[in-house]
């Protein structure tokens, strides 16, 4: 418990035997619950979780927006707090990133990685890539967005219920924001974190995922109209054996 707040912390992780260690082995007590999301490792991720005690959830369909939609059906928390099981994001610093929100009357604050505190912790194609989406989604929905990418968040698990939350894949992380920044009964702000070299190895594949969060950028601001659909995620969420 955190003041009062029951904290859900929840990771994605594909094959991160090496980070979710490094992870896990830093998250502070104050949180309730760690969920970890494994689309079928083949490394020992899931055995090293659950042996340092998270409660692992297998997704039987691949995607980083599908192990999301996955994991948090199952979050208990009032509050969730997301990040990658590549020890990138800051573990250490969730009590100053708690503080912070619960400061804000937002529903969801995201971690900005920029400006880039780390020389060399992203590497160049990245961050070209993420500067330039982040710029399209902000002239997009007409809102300054430092780091659309950002794959640390902080949130009340209200919002969700207000949410059309449709991407499986990459495109998830820039869609939560959107569904955030355009609702003024969530509301969305930014804070900057210390980002680091991952552990183990790439996922991203810059050009294919790069394109692929383009190309949704647009399908979601201009094709996709608004419903609630938490209870599609409840549907449509398959949760493996
Ligand atoms: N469960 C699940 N997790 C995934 C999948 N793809 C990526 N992940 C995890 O989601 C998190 C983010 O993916 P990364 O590969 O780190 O993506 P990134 O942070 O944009 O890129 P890097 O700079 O290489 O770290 C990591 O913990 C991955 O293991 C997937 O298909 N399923
Ligand atoms: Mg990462």
């Amino acid at each position: 418990m955190y003041r009062d707040h029951k904290l859900t912390v929840v990771i994605p992780c594909l094959n991160e035997e090496e980070g979710i260690q490094k992870v896990l082995s830093r998250i502070p007590s104050f949180v309730d619950e760690v969920i970890v999301v494994d689309n079928g490792s083949t490394d020992s991720t899931a055995a090293i979780a659950e042996k340092m005690g998270a409660r692992v959830i297998r997704e039987a369909v691949r995607g980083y927006g599908r192990a999301y939609k996955t994991g948090l059906l199952h979050a208990q928390g009032d509050i969730v707090i997301t990040l990658d099981g590549d020890h990138s994001y800051p573990v250490d610093s969730l009590s100053y990133l708690l503080e912070n929100f619960l400061s804000s009357n937002v529903g969801l604050m995201s971690a900005s990685r920029f400006p880039i505190q780390q020389a060399g912790s992203m590497a160049t194609t990245n961050l070209i890539g993420n500067k330039f989406l982040s710029f399209v989604m902000s002239v997009l929905y007409f809102r300054w967005v430092r780091d659309s990418q950002s794959g640390m968040w902080i949130f009340c698990k209200d919002a969700l219920q207000k949410m059309d939350l449709r991407s499986d894949g990459m495109a998830f992380s820039e869609e939560i924001k959107i569904e955030a920044l355009s609702n003024s009964e969530i509301g969305f702000k930014e804070i900057s974190i210390s980002y680091s070299n991952r552990a183990g190895e790439k996922k991203l594949k810059p050009l294919k995922d790069g394109w692929h969060n383009l190309l949704f950028l647009f399908k979601k601001r201009f094709f996709y109209r608004r419903k609630k659909r938490s209870v599609k995620i409840t549907k449509e969420a398959a949760v493996g054996p």
